[in-house]
């Protein structure tokens, strides 16, 4: 467990990094610790959850090139969004490569991710090129944890680029670095290709985590925006009670 506990507001005046301080601020100001993971193939689609789930989150996490309409408009379309509801949009994109290809892949092809994107995230596998070459496009990312020591030694040697980590329980009591966990769902279960969940009370409370990533969870409720709301109050709640 952590030595201090910091609320989300004491921690927006503590961070260096202005994303962080935008993000800590939402989720201060529309009480939310919620990211939907919007996993639709459909434009439409998409859009439609952005807008009438966007008051209830901090984070959009979008998969963009699984849409099977995609076009420039989507984001363009995504953007104006984020900025009519306050939130972050974080591109999931999960770059692996040496740095010259991972430059290319965030700036280049048919989705042009850094053009409309705040957000992406790294593996730590293939070692500091990569996080060089992605620093040298956008300035915000996040290092996925499946390799803590690594994600951690290269969160803290580029802390001016590296907001936090996807992870599944809190690696550091540094407050500068937000942990997101995916894989929440009000019930705890599975689904058939191996994903795990877990409540959002466990990964808020016990894990300490920051920011719980929903999908299916609310994409595939009868009525998605009822339910976000549940999970936003479910999350909040959970935060709320470690100053408890
Ligand atoms: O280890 C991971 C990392 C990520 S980013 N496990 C995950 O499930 N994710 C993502 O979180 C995954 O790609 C998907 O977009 C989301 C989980 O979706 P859900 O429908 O299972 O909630």
């Amino acid at each position: 467990t952590r030595k201090k506990v910091y609320t989300h507001s004491e921690r927006a005046a503590l961070c260096q990094h202005p994303l962080t301080q935008k993000l800590l601020t939402i989720m201060d100001m529309k009480k939310t610790n919620l990211a939907l993971s919007a996993d639709v193939t459909s434009s439409k689609q998409l859009l439609s959850l952005a807008d009438s789930i966007g008051p209830y989150i901090c984070i959009l996490k979008t998969h963009i090139d699984i849409l099977d309409d995609f076009s420039p408009d989507v984001t363009a379309e995504l953007r104006a969004l984020a900025d009519k509801h306050n939130f972050v949009i974080f591109e999931d994109r999960k770059f692996a490569d040496i740095g010259r290809t991972v430059q290319h892949q965030l700036s280049s092809g048919i989705y042009h991710i850094s053009r409309w994107a705040d957000l992406v995230n790294a593996h730590p596998l293939p070692g500091p090129g990569i996080i060089d070459g992605l620093k040298q496009i956008i300035k915000n990312f996040i290092i996925i944890s499946y390799s803590p020591t690594e994600a951690i030694e290269m969160a803290e040697a580029n802390s001016d680029f590296v907001i936090g980590y996807i992870c599944q329980s809190r690696l550091t009591d540094n407050p500068q670095f937000l942990h997101m966990t995916p894989g929440v769902k009000l019930v705890e279960g599975g689904d058939s290709l191996g994903q795990q969940y877990t409540t959002p009370e466990d990964v808020i409370r016990r894990k300490t985590c920051d920011i719980i990533i929903v999908g299916r969870g609310i994409t595939e409720s009868v009525d998605p925006v009822a339910t976000a709301i549940h999970y936003q109050q479910a999350g909040y709640a959970a935060y709320v009670s470690l100053f408890h």
